[in-house]
């Protein structure tokens, strides 16, 4: 890496319990970015932000044990973190699949679930955090999209959904903010291996594990470390987007998964 030129900034992380918002955190403590940790897993955040404050004793790092589906409540709580320490970095990293089914027998709720979080999360962090950061004229943004928003896959239907109207309201935020200095970067990974196919099938682990297996996946750390070179870009560059995958996986029907035994 270059220059470090993110020191001293300050990032808010939405989904920072979990895999590629948690690996960020720590990406971004070690660039000595002050945080603020947002997820609704209080005990989570609490174990994050203890670790990394041992860790980097003279950085700020903040909780905010929030649902992102609550915009009173994020205009409330980061209004008034913001009153106090402008937000210079935001990782719109909260999100989930749940449920992989059909249009004709999907749940609703599952399907409401994802576009309250996915899509309207997004946006109300977005609208909260922007003014200030057009105030200012300074500003990093990154919405965490999917290779699922490129390409529809059998069964992803409103999951693939909300991360295409992600990646449209990434293009959506650079043409709005046209002639300032606030950066939008759609960063669109593949197969990853967090917690996300645990949530999507509801905590069934077994099922979970074998969509990771017979090929390497990328890690949460490789996002993060994609992060960060989106960030310490220097002020001229405005990386717009990045599609990302493992080496073994070329689009979501290219897959070279090598036969395994249990
Ligand atoms: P994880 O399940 O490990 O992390 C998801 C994070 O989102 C958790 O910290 C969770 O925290 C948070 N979250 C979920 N719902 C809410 C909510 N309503 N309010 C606040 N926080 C919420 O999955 P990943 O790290 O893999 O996923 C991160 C993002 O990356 C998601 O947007 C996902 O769609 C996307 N993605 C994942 C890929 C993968 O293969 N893993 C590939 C491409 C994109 P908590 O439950 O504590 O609230
Ligand atoms: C997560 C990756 O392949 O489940 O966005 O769509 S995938």
């Amino acid at each position: 890496m270059n220059a470090n030129r993110i020191a001293g900034q300050t990032a808010l992380i939405t989904g920072a319990t979990s895999g590629f918002g948690w690996a960020t955190a720590w990406a971004l403590a070690n660039m000595q970015v002050n945080l603020l940790l947002l997820g609704r897993r209080s005990n989570r955040l609490e174990a994050l932000a203890t670790q990394l404050r041992a860790e980097h004793p003279t950085l700020q790092i903040e909780t905010l044990v929030m649902d992102v589906r609550d915009y009173p409540q994020l205009q409330t709580q980061l209004h008034a973190f913001m009153a106090q320490t402008p937000i210079d970095i935001l990782i719109n990293n909260a999100g989930l699949a749940a449920g992989l089914g059909s249009m004709v027998e999907g749940d609703v709720q599952d399907w409401e679930q994802m576009i309250d979080t996915n899509l309207k999360g997004l946006l109300y962090v977005s609208r909260t955090l922007l003014p200030q950061m057009q105030a200012r004229n300074r500003g990093h943004i990154i919405n965490i999209g999917s290779m699922a928003g490129n390409q529809t896959y059998p069964n992803g239907n409103v999951y693939c959904a909300t991360k295409a109207a992600v990646h449209v309201l990434g293009q959506a935020m650079n043409m709005d903010l046209l002639g300032s200095a606030i950066r939008v970067c759609t960063l669109a990974p593949g197969a990853a291996n967090t917690e996300f196919s645990t949530v999507r099938f509801h905590g069934d682990q077994a099922r979970a594990n074998q969509v990771y297996q017979g090929f390497e996946p990328l890690l949460a750390e490789d996002i993060a470390e994609m992060i960060l070179y989106v960030l310490n870009a220097p002020p001229h560059v405005n990386i717009q987007k990045i599609d990302m995958m493992p080496t073994a996986q070329r689009s979501p029907y290219h897959l070279h998964q090598n036969a395994f035994v249990d």
